[in-house]
């Protein structure tokens, strides 16, 4: 078996699963981490890291995979402070390299990460999920974000991308961004990447961007990584093989016309880790997560696993959001990120893995 199955943990004291837990689940070599309290911008420091990577030594999990190292609002923008946050991000992946990080996934999303309208939906079996109601997101972004804010309040809960205090300027935040438009964005990311890149070459360490959660414009803000065309533009825009994709299934596949399945067989040697998420779609243009068997969704998740088992493909992959099972109601689970459903999408992903072996065979 050549790719690598991880799990992504919130760190200790930030997330309910322990590593004791994640070590019962059969196949999982390495935990996805970040240090959750440092801000964009902040130089991530050697004895922060050492810390994690003792943690995950205990358990013999490696830490190849960070996720996020979040970018600046400034160097998305464009704005003549980028340098100052660049050299920073540098020095982040300075300190990362000497503690075998490979693998840095981050977005270029404008203001607001991953985005949904309800993050415990029922599916209709017990459990729920995150949710996009397409007719709620319209003009005014503050309903969404009081939305998700209040869940961080409520529970003491902070979500990457959705730091208190980026969100309590939001006004702020949409008057910096209304000048770029979507061709500013790619350049102002075509000169982040060309800052960092040989800093990447020099630690041996793989950018990896996130797809666009939903993959197209939100609340006018323009969004870069929404369709194929997409990411063949930005694989050439800076043509590197430090230059690398998180290809996140069901980001992309909000989009039905999205076949996630058809981009990894064009690019495998360009996604340095793979997220699986698997989507299920309505007629009116809401979705809601789904669990990774094939046939609870529509993202094509078998032919998706097929193509990255046929590209003979080594990278790093992890379920992405599961739903909430059992007991994991709000307040004692991270939306997305329960024990349960990650679990199973890990068991069925390795089935399908395992048997794919044993056909070539
Ligand atoms: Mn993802």
């Amino acid at each position: 078996m050549a790719m690598k199955m991880t799990w992504r943990w919130y760190g200790k004291d930030n997330d309910n699963i322990q590593l004791s837990d994640i070590k019962q689940i059969p196949g999982v070599e390495g935990i996805v981490w970040a240090l959750h309290d440092k801000m964009p911008g902040e130089i991530w420091q050697p004895e922060e890291i050492a810390e994690v990577k003792k943690q995950a030594d205990e358990y013999g999990f490696n830490i190849d995979v960070v996720e996020s190292v979040n970018v600046h609002d400034d160097i998305k923008i464009g704005l003549p402070t980028r340098d100052q946050y660049i050299e920073n991000y540098k020095q982040t992946i300075r300190n990362l390299a000497p503690f075998g990080v490979k693998v840095i996934c981050y977005n270029f999303m404008p203001v607001f990460d991953w985005t949904r309208t309800d993050l415990f939906h029922p599916v209709g079996d017990g459990s729920t999920a995150l949710y996009y109601e397409a007719a709620k997101i319209k003009q005014d972004p503050h309903e969404m974000a009081d939305y998700v804010m209040s869940f961080t309040e409520k529970y003491h809960m902070t979500f990457p991308g959705w730091e208190p205090e980026r969100m309590a300027k939001l006004d702020e935040l949409f008057e910096k961004y209304k000048d770029v438009t979507k061709e500013k964005l790619w350049a102002n990311f075509k000169y982040f990447l060309e800052a960092i890149l040989p800093t990447c070459h020099e630690c041996g360490i793989k950018m990896a961007v996130h797809m666009d959660d939903p993959p197209w414009d939100i609340f006018g803000l323009p969004r870069l990584f929404t369709d194929a065309a997409a990411i063949d533009y930005f694989l050439k825009l800076v043509d590197d093989p430090y230059n690398c994709l998180t290809l996140c299934s069901g980001s992309l596949n909000a989009n039905p016309n999205n076949n996630v399945a058809e981009i990894v067989r064009r690019h495998a040697d360009r996604i340095a880790f793979a997220h699986i998420r698997n989507i299920k779609h309505f007629e009116n243009g809401d979705f809601s997560e789904a669990a990774h068997r094939d046939c609870c969704g529509e993202t094509g998740i078998l032919d998706i696993l097929k193509a990255y088992h046929d590209a003979g493909w080594e990278g790093y992959i992890r379920p992405d959001h599961g739903r909430h099972l059992w007991d994991e109601v709000p307040g004692k689970v991270r939306p997305g990120y329960g024990l349960y459903d990650r679990a199973l999408g890990i068991m069925y992903m390795l089935g399908v893995w395992d048997m794919l072996d044993k056909l070539e065979q």
